[in-house]
């Protein structure tokens, strides 16, 4: 086994995004190019001689070659032992458990998430820091100085090792280790969640449908709701991970998981349905006849969480990112606790929960998670939800109605405008960013504008600074837009715009989401000049 240390030139454009770096499955295959960005974090986090490091991704095509290029090159590059998941399988918030449980310095995770796999469809690759998060904005922005200037990589001259033995391997100096992918995982969920009640639950009839999309989470959900809670087999649909996503999107959204939003919308529906993404940290939440908003989910969750053992206690506070509604701030009001609201992405989530300030996270996006991992888990809110519905034995349908009726509605979408040209993208935003300033007292559509800015964050524990994280824009009664283009696309832009508006406890709680929100979405659409801008007249995905 020889050590070999290999000139290279930099590779454009490998710049971390709002979760890692994103690009075409077909860029990522070009020779050298894993082999650059691997090397640039290496060196970014001061190396990784001596270090533990985890590897594992979503099973997505190049997914496993890319794991041995990792597994050479942290061997090369003298760390002391990798763990890695069977088959090169590990979901996202699995990978953040074993990073924790294991005490590794940190990781690497390979997916492209809710995108789609194949070798004409997309990848990512991102880096883990040792609390099991996602590696904050400074060691990226690291990173990506490092991709600029990197002249060479070391790497060793060896075969493939089989990733799906368990047990432990040498790779020169390094052991390799092959872990099973869902038994941490599955012990840490047993600790929060009450089992005997959610297994009482499935015994009584109760009627669960998870769909897996094909992607990561299969083996998590069959284990764990077949397996030790009892639900019935053929529960968890689609539930064998193929490198393709079985040519799906792997997007647990009203418009790609489909199938299941018709199931449960049906006369002899399941009683609670839910999907997963492609790397298992996003979640989908359906009752008989209801969508659950990611947003409304996080807020029913910060008002019920102390129904499961693992949030008796109660939370120390609730942070969302800033376009997510802040159906959630209304909890936190009404249970005094601590409210805070992050950029988007996980990675912002890190320090609030290392420092004790917040239990639960969330995003509107489908991400919800709490101080159990540092990454938004799919399945912990699945499960979370399933010990609320087992502790307080009412239907989704009258959770929500019963949350509602409480706090208030915040009637909340999100509008995609998918694959726009980066220039035209940049015009619009470029556009609204220089009136900001002019726009209060402004009245477009019919609706005042009462104040409009630009999202800038500073992180209360370490004072990090990050600017131009979206433009927001209040109307007098209470409503907002905010838009933003996406940090995660890997073809011309996506502009997401985020609409909100608040009804009081006591109003029309009822209403089509779409309807209640028509005022808000041609004023915003007026406002940025969307049509004109962009030639787009709808958006692509609504969510
Ligand atoms: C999107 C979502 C964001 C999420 C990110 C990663 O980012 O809006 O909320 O954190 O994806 O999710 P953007 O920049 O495209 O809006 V996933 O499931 O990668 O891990
Ligand atoms: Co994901």
């Amino acid at each position: 086994m020889t050590k070999v240390t290999q000139p290279c030139t930099p590779f454009e454009g490998q710049k971390p995004g709002t979760s890692g770096l994103r690009k075409k499955t077909r860029v990522f295959m070009q020779p050298g190019f894993v082999e650059c960005f691997v090397q640039s974090t290496f060196n970014a986090v001061g190396g990784v001689a001596g270090k533990t490091l985890v590897v594992g991704g979503d099973g997505r095509y190049f997914n496993a070659e890319a794991i041995q290029i990792i597994l050479r090159m942290a061997a090369a590059n003298g760390a002391k032992r990798a763990i890695v998941g069977q088959g090169g399988l590990l979901s996202t918030p699995a990978a953040s458990n074993l990073i924790r449980q294991r005490k590794a310095d940190g990781g690497l995770i390979l997916s492209a998430s809710h995108n789609p796999g194949g070798i004409d469809a997309d990848f990512g690759l991102k880096y883990n820091i040792s609390n099991g998060g996602p590696a904050p904005e400074g060691v990226t922005d690291a990173i990506f100085a490092q991709t600029k200037t990197i002249s060479e990589y070391h790497t060793l001259d060896t075969a493939d090792l089989d990733l799906n033995q368990i047990g432990e391997t040498a790779l020169d100096e390094m052991a390799v280790e092959i872990v099973d992918p869902v038994t941490d995982y599955a012990d840490l969920m047993q600790t929060l969640f009450d089992f005997d009640a959610i297994r009482a639950l499935f015994a009584g009839g109760f009627s669960l449908r998870f769909d897996a999309m094909h992607a990561v989470t299969g083996p998590y959900a069959t284990a764990i709701l077949e397996g030790l809670l009892g639900a019935p087999d053929g529960t968890v649909m689609n539930a064998v991970p193929s490198v393709d996503f079985g040519k799906g999107h792997p997007d647990p959204n009203p418009i790609w998981a489909k199938p299941l939003v018709d199931l449960v919308m049906g006369d002899d529906g399941p009683d609670f349905a839910a999907a997963s993404d492609g790397d298992g940290d996003r979640n989908m939440i359906l009752g008989r006849g209801i969508y659950v908003t990611p947003s409304d989910s996080l807020a029913v969750l910060a008002a019920n969480a102390h129904l499961a053992p693992g949030y008796a206690g109660g939370l120390a506070g609730v942070a969302r990112s800033m376009p997510t509604s802040r159906a959630a701030d209304r909890v936190a009001e009404a249970k005094g606790l601590g409210c805070y609201e992050t950029p988007t992405g996980w990675k912002f989530f890190g320090n609030l929960l290392d420092a004790g300030k917040v239990t639960l996270c969330g995003e509107e996006s489908a991400g919800t998670g709490s101080d159990h991992v540092r990454e938004k888990d799919g399945l912990w809110a699945v499960l979370l939800w399933l010990n609320i519905l087992a502790a307080r034995k009412v239907s989704v349908q009258d959770i929500l109605a019963d949350h509602w009726q409480t706090y208030g509605r915040n009637y909340y979408s999100r509008h995609d405008y998918e694959a726009i040209a980066t220039d035209k993208a940049n015009a619009l935003m470029t556009g609204l960013t220089d009136r900001m300033d002019d726009l209060p007292g402004t009245v477009v559509g019919g609706l005042t504008i009462a104040g409009a800015d630009q999202f800038s964050y500073t992180d209360p524990v370490d004072g990090s600074v990050s600017r131009n994280q979206g433009l927001r824009i209040h109307f007098e009664g209470g409503g907002r837009a905010v838009l933003r283009l996406s940090g995660t696309g890997t073809e011309g832009a996506t502009l997401r715009v985020y609409l909100e508006r608040y009804e009081p406890a006591g109003g029309d709680l009822f209403l089509d989401t779409q309807d209640a929100l028509s005022g808000i979405i041609a004023a915003t659409r007026a406002l940025c000049q969307l049509t004109e801008t962009t030639g787009r007249t709808a958006p692509d995905v609504m969510t």
